[in-house]
């Protein structure tokens, strides 16, 4: 008896790993995003596995997720641009304003944008909650992200949001709510872009374009979003609203990037006293 109960766990462990493998190798682009915009400055290859983004002095690119989310694990594998690309921003993110930027609903977002420098590049992630956002901190990445494909991961639960690349995790936002501090609870959607931003990051030298970022596994981890019943995100039958603490390996690994790679906290600036969230952590 045990050991036909202890074959068919085997079994079936079996067939959960293959099963988690083939969805994740074989989701293609159109199954779970479309062209935001940009024309033919996209492009999908490898039978959809592939898409590059593309960016010259006429126009950027993006795309979006078909589905509005309310928690979910969320990551994509991501490849920058290789050329000097000061003033190029590539991102991978989450966002509650509908295509159109309609103004009237509340703003949640949840970014990871790669600002291009003279030569390198500057991680920046910001978290929009209800507001105006202002919640920048930056990092020097311990890898080289334009040489080969790295995942970044959005985990957006009740709990905590958690950026990581490769696993890292590099930044932890808490639900604060009950000390006053503003929590993205608006559906959101997925987007992914290639623009530019003179102000904020430079000009661009369009001659070193165009400018190239490629994504890969299109897989989707998130909970689709009910209007009629929001709570439902909250579900602890959805594995990442599991996840109520970095494990002690994590832990350990967050306090390494921010003791090395952090480059900037909007904790540092003088308004910080407006987040109480920068007394709390
Ligand atoms: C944040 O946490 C509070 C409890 O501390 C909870 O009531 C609320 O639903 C959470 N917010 C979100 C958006 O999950
Ligand atoms: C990169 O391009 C900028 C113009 O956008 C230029 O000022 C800078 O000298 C270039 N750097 C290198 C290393 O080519
Ligand atoms: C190609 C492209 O998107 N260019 C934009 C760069 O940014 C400026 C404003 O900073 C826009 O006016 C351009 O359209």
């Amino acid at each position: 008896m045990v050991s036909f109960q202890a074959i068919l766990v085997f079994i079936s462990t079996i067939f959960f790993f293959v099963n988690q493998c083939v969805s994740a190798d074989e989701v293609q682009f159109y199954q779970n995003y479309y062209q935001k915009y940009g024309g033919d400055h996209i492009i999908v290859t490898d039978q959809g596995k592939e898409v590059c983004l593309m960016m010259d002095q006429y126009t950027g690119s993006g795309f979006i997720s078909n589905q509005h989310f309310g928690s979910g694990d969320f990551s994509i594998d991501l490849k920058i641009p290789n050329k000097n690309s000061t003033g190029v921003i590539t991102t991978f993110y989450l966002t509650s304003l509908p295509i159109n930027g309609d103004p009237g609903i509340p703003h949640d977002e949840i970014d990871f944008e790669f600002l291009g420098g003279d030569g390198k590049y500057t991680l920046n992630t910001n978290i929009f909650a209800n507001d105006g956002g202002s919640r920048e901190q930056q990092f020097n990445l311990e890898f080289d992200p334009t040489t080969d494909f790295h995942t970044y991961r959005i985990l957006w639960n009740q709990y905590h949001i958690i950026f990581y690349a490769d696993d890292v995790p590099i930044r932890v936002f808490k639900n604060n709510t009950n000390y006053g501090v503003n929590y993205p609870t608006n559906k959101m959607r997925i987007e992914a872009t290639i623009w530019n931003d003179t102000n904020w990051v430079g000009d661009v030298d369009w001659s070193q374009g165009p400018f190239k970022a490629y994504y890969r596994d299109f897989s989707i981890n998130g909970c689709q979003y009910q209007e009629s019943n929001p709570q439902e995100c909250y579900n602890d039958n959805y594995y990442w609203n599991t996840i109520t603490n970095l494990s002690p390996d994590e832990v350990q690994k967050y306090e390494d990037v921010k003791a090395e790679q952090m480059t900037f906290s909007y904790c540092m600036r003088d308004n910080s006293i407006n987040f109480p969230e920068c007394l709390l952590n």
